[in-house]
């Protein structure tokens, strides 16, 4: 593996936003593909980071200074990967659910999402059913995160799925719920097709969940 790509992995991991933006521009220079940078510099460092995230070697904050530093390369990166026309591994709604206006674990879910390949479309916090809905029918996801943090707005999830039941698009998608109060028999009840605990399995979640592991 090139000595640059390591680096890249390297200094993601460490947090270092400055110099994992300096890299990418490096190796692209260098002749690198964008779709090498992507994957055995930008994903793989994010991917150590779920590692470890997940083993309890890291906690949140680490996770989410990595995070940046992965969103400082994916700047650089981003306008190479569209010229080049490189797909994105799936594509990805995700939102905290209505009347909920906690966003950090999401946020740390959908950076995960996007340091594995996934395009994220974030409809962000407070997000009504009808706002989840327009967003499959406009981006056409294969896959819906729902986040909530409240026992008092989970049960937004049942009503979010009664909804796109309700509008015809249940089956045109994987909806995958997570959230402090969120327990994988909850998932089960509501009808969801996948929970997750914590953002690094919840990147194992989606890719199972699609075939794509
Ligand atoms: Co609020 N809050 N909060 N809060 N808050 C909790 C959740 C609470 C447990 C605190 C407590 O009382 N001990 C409690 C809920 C109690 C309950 O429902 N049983 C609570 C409350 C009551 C409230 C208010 C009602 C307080 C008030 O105003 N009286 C109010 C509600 C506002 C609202 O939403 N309508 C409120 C407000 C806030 C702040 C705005 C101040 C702030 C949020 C800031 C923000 O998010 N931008 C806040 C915070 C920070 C917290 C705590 C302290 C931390 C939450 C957090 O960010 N954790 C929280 C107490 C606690 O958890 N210790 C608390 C870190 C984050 C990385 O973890 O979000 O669990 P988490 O995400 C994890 C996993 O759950 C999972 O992966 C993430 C990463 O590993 N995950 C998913 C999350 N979403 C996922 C989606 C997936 C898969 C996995 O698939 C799609």
């Amino acid at each position: 593996m090139a000595e640059i790509l390591d680096q890249i992995v390297r200094e993601l991991f460490a947090g270092n936003a400055k110099a994992v933006a300096e890299l990418v521009e490096k190796a692209l220079n260098e002749g690198f593909s964008p779709q090498e940078v992507l994957n055995d510099g930008l994903i793989k460092g994010m991917n150590e980071v779920g590692v470890k995230f997940k083993a309890n070697e890291i906690y949140v904050p680490e996770v989410l200074i990595a995070a940046r530093a992965m969103k400082a390369g994916m700047e650089i990166l981003r306008p190479k990967l569209v010229e080049t026309g490189v797909e994105p591994v799936a594509r990805m709604v995700i939102g905290t659910v209505k009347g909920d206006l906690h966003d950090i674990g999401k946020n740390l879910v959908a950076m995960m999402m996007e340091g594995a390949g996934f395009e994220i479309i974030d409809l962000g916090i407070d997000v009504p059913a009808e706002k989840f809905i327009q967003a499959v029918r406009e981006h056409k996801p294969q896959i819906v995160g729902m986040s909530a943090l409240l026992t008092t707005t989970m049960i937004q999830i049942r009503e979010n799925i009664k909804a796109f039941r309700e509008a015809g698009i249940r089956d045109t998608v994987k909806i995958m719920v997570g959230g402090a109060p969120v327990t994988q028999k909850f998932a089960d009840e509501v009808g969801a097709d996948g929970y997750a605990p914590d953002a690094a399995s919840a990147v194992d979640k989606a890719k199972e969940l699609l075939g794509l592991n």
